[in-house]
């Protein structure tokens, strides 16, 4: 059940910044730690718009099996859309959506271990007929973010008026600067 309260109304420095993790609805995961600096925005933002999501390492390569049983568990879990970071040859997204019939965004990142992160676009995007997985741009995990509310909204008026708030932020953002520029 997603908690009905508004975006913005945790504000920096509270308690209430702490992770969101009772009854996930969102999962959010990452091959490696080093992927976290970049992953972190996606739970910022859900925890702006108050989704309760859980977020952990899953490496498809170091722990191939808590990959399987993560994905295969995700649903019965109570996970509705999972949000999969991963750099160099990024298969985590790609696995995942293997052995899930739930909603799959691919973040690719720019790891060290990338060539500019290609590799790991090209290893997300590039998904066989029947097994999508819905790639962001590179290191763009707050779209991930904002891609899985979107999906949750179907569904739930909370939501929907809560994008609806965060879209007429970014506007406002950008009307800003236009006056600025003008002065
Ligand atoms: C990938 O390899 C991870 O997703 C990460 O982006 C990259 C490098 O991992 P570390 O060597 O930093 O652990 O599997």
């Amino acid at each position: 059940m997603i908690p009905d309260s508004s975006p913005g109304e945790h504000s920096a420095g509270t308690e209430n910044d702490r992770p969101v993790t009772e009854n996930p609805i969102v999962g959010i995961i990452m091959g490696s730690k080093s992927d976290l600096k970049i992953m972190s925005a996606a739970a910022d933002l859900l925890r702006q718009f108050n989704i309760p999501y859980d977020i952990t390492l899953v490496s498809p390569h170091r722990t191939p099996h808590r990959m399987v049983e993560y994905a295969e568990s995700a649903r019965k879990r109570g996970l509705r859309v999972l949000i999969c970071g991963g750099g160099g040859a990024a298969h985590l997204p790609g696995m995942v959506a293997a052995f899930t019939t739930l909603p799959v965004i691919g973040v690719p990142i720019n790891s060290t271990l990338s060539i500019q992160g290609l590799d790991s676009i090209l290893s997300m995007i590039q998904m066989p007929a029947g097994t999508p997985v819905a790639t962001v741009g590179l290191d763009n995990a707050a779209n991930a973010a904002v891609l899985a509310i979107q999906i949750l909204a179907l569904n739930n008026a909370r939501l929907a008026d809560a994008l609806e708030k965060y879209r007429t932020t970014l506007k406002d953002r950008v009307m800003r600067t236009i006056e600025e520029l003008r002065k």
